[in-house]
């Protein structure tokens, strides 16, 4: 009885002394690995690096990692966002470039964010699909002390300390100087308020750009006495445009004005409102459906300026890559880059009748484009 207690006991002993020993290597491997890992993430400034290795299997520590969670790809301005963000984070210029196509929903963009801190990049560049929601995940990307930048629409947090910075457009000053361009349009037309019968095709709600753009249309159809039929989403697409208009023209019979938030949009319109035997143009006192755009980066949207398809497209500028490299190199250096940077844009017609606006005590001239230009 003895000799099986005695025996039992030691057979103990020698499976736990096992176990100790796994697991003291077991603790001295990941101490080994997270010793590696760390001297990986620092450079000679301290600064945070991931350790990614050059083509030429070289470990490149001076290699800026940036995360960028871009919305998705709905329209031609997203796609030269794209590509300017790409072209200015290449390997050339000392970047690497993680791309996350949010596939237009900001769950997909909150799980990038926190994939970037996981693989603790050196910055996270965001541009937002809407501008609420952000708050738990950017308070993970500061706690992880991961500076954030974001472009193109904003952020609406609570703690404006969650962002480094934003770079972008003024959407509601865009938003006045369409309404302006018709606003004095009408007037040097003799077209009374009552008679503009317009319809907004919204882009993506609760962005920045539908948030301003329709909120500048909404304020001058009540300042001016606009009649404003509808305002309807058209998620800044092109099919999406097309079916929104199919419906209204199916609904109304005295639209005059087609005010799309993107070019994208209006390209849809136009094919429903010749689709349906109707004319796109700014003759709108002999039938003709005007319509007014925004970005100016679609070459067919260009085209159709010329054509007097398009009556106006006030200008948004989607190349905020090198903008966002000049704030890096800013923080680079240990500076403190500008909290919001505005970009200039302009306002492209082949009409005559407006040639310069003024908005908000400012003067802006219309660029009339014509075959030639
Ligand atoms: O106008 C539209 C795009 O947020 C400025 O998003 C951007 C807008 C742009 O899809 O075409």
């Amino acid at each position: 009885m003895m000799k099986w207690k005695k025996k039992t006991i030691s057979k103990e002993k020698v499976i736990d002394k096992n176990i100790l020993i796994l697991l003291v290597l077991f603790m001295l491997g990941i101490l080994a690995a997270g010793c590696r890992h760390s001297l990986a993430l620092q450079d000679g400034s301290g600064n945070k690096k991931d350790g990614l290795t050059q083509e030429n299997g070289e470990s490149d520590k001076d290699t800026i990692v940036v995360g960028f969670s871009q919305v998705g790809a709905e329209s031609d301005w997203r796609s030269a966002n794209t590509e300017s963000m790409k072209s200015a984070f290449s390997r050339e210029n000392g970047y690497e470039l993680i791309f996350e196509d949010g596939q237009q929903k900001q769950t997909n963009q909150i799980m990038a964010i926190r994939t970037f801190i996981q693989r603790e990049v050196d910055y996270i560049v965001l541009a937002p699909v809407t501008e609420t929601g952000w708050d738990t995940v950017l308070q993970e990307a500061k706690d992880a002390d991961i500076p954030v930048i974001i472009i193109d629409r904003r952020v609406d947090v609570a703690d404006e300390s969650l962002f480094t910075c934003w770079v972008g457009s003024d959407f509601e000053l865009e938003g006045k100087k369409a309404a302006e361009w018709l606003n004095r349009y009408a007037r040097t037309k003799g077209i009374a308020p009552e008679d503009i019968h317009i319809v907004n095709i919204q882009g993506t709600i609760g962005s920045s750009a539908q948030i301003g753009r329709t909120k500048a249309l909404s304020n001058a159809a009540r300042e001016y006495g606009w009649d404003l039929i509808a305002e309807m989403p058209g998620d800044f697409t092109q099919a999406k445009g097309k079916e929104v208009m199919e419906s209204v023209l199916r609904q109304y019979d005295n639209i005059n004005v087609v005010y799309c938030e993107n070019d994208n949009e209006a390209l849809g319109a136009i094919a429903a409102i010749e689709a349906a035997g109707k004319r796109a143009g700014s003759d709108i006192t002999n039938g003709e459906i005007m319509v007014i755009s925004f970005d100016g980066v679609n070459a067919d949207a260009l085209g159709y300026v010329k054509k007097d398809k398009i009556t106006a497209i006030v200008e948004c500028n989607p190349f905020h890559g090198p903008r966002v490299a000049s704030i890096i190199q800013q923080l680079e250096a240990g500076k403190t880059p500008e909290k919001f940077s505005y970009v200039d844009e302009e306002v492209f017609s082949a009409n005559k009748t407006v040639i310069s606006l003024s908005v908000d005590g400012k003067d802006y001239d219309v660029t009339i484009l014509s075959e030639e230009n």
